[in-house]
């Protein structure tokens, strides 16, 4: 028995589609794609890897993390696809409708393949590559077995399982249901209504440091995005930007972005070499500063 196994689904999976909001973005001219610096993964990484196999079952007495949540691979993903260009992810705090986590334990039909190639990947040119099995394991959700929220939506929270509804592109009339247990985030469901009085639920993260919505702020490697789930609902989430290829956080114009070999330099007014190439801001040619 390993014990750093593959991880496992979360209580609350329905097979559905999901089409993220965000559209993929092409690769910035900042970024160097043919990066090729190694990797060394972890143990917890390596055995989601499917090449890789035989974790120890903790026999030499260490023993091994237990295996990561869907919430945590699916943030890994997200910084991974985040700073290598192929995704926003990390524009957004925690919501059901915009977090990779929640989406992979949701609809692991749709977003378990495209996670796994993500954490298998070496470096941003692999995580890209990885976009062809999304658009593979893309499924309309009238394909699938969800039940329908009806004519109009209706979005609630069952203890702390949130019920929201969630439509194919092109065809916002038939909506369908999916649920996430909010624990699996640490986070509270949590329901209001729109102005014209339509029911609408989400889950809520604790605030952690932040002092409102559209702000960020970087804690050691990790990039924290304040942002709100609903009006007023404050649910930030937090990126490592370590996972990203040894990636590191940083701070400018209220923003936070990933940065290191696998970007090039990105902040190019901070006097530092940000991705380690030996050049500092201006001098390094990612900054194109003429
Ligand atoms: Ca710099
Ligand atoms: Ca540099």
């Amino acid at each position: 028995m390993l014990s750093c196994g593959t991880a496992s689904v979360g209580s609350s999976a329905s097979l559905a589609p999901y089409v993220t909001p965000q559209g993929p973005l092409s690769s910035t001219p900042r970024m160097k794609a043919n990066w090729e610096r190694g990797w060394i993964l972890g143990c917890l990484v390596a055995c989601l890897s499917a090449t890789t196999a035989g974790c120890s079952d903790g026999e030499d007495g260490g023993g091994a993390p237990p295996p990561p949540s869907d919430m945590e691979r699916g943030t890994m993903a997200a910084t991974r696809q985040d700073t290598c260009g192929v995704a926003p992810w990390m524009d957004d705090g925690l919501s059901v409708f915009s977090s990779l986590g929640v989406m992979l334990s949701a609809f692991p039909a749709l977003q378990k393949r495209v996670v796994d190639c993500n954490l298998a990947a070496h470096d941003c040119k692999e995580v890209r590559a990885c976009e062809v099995l999304r658009v593979a394991d893309y499924v309309p959700y009238e394909d699938l077995h969800l039940p329908e929220c009806g004519s109009e939506r209706t979005d609630h929270c069952e203890g702390n399982v949130v019920k929201y509804c969630v439509a194919d592109d092109g065809d916002y009339e038939t909506y369908y249901q999916a649920s996430f247990d909010c624990a699996l985030a640490g986070a509270t469901c949590v329901e209001w209504q729109t102005d014209s009085g339509g029911p609408r639920a989400d889950c809520q993260a604790p605030p952690l440091h932040c002092e409102g919505p559209k702000t960020a702020y970087c804690d050691g490697t990790r990039a924290v995005r304040c942002e709100e789930a609903g009006p007023s609902i404050l649910s930030p989430w937090v990126y490592d930007c370590a996972d990203a290829f040894g990636s590191h956080c940083i701070e400018y114009t209220s923003d936070v972005e990933c940065e290191g070999p696998a970007t090039g330099e990105e902040d190019c007014d901070d006097g530092i070499d940000g991705d380690g190439d030996g050049k500092v801001d201006c001098d390094d040619d990612d900054c194109h500063c003429d």
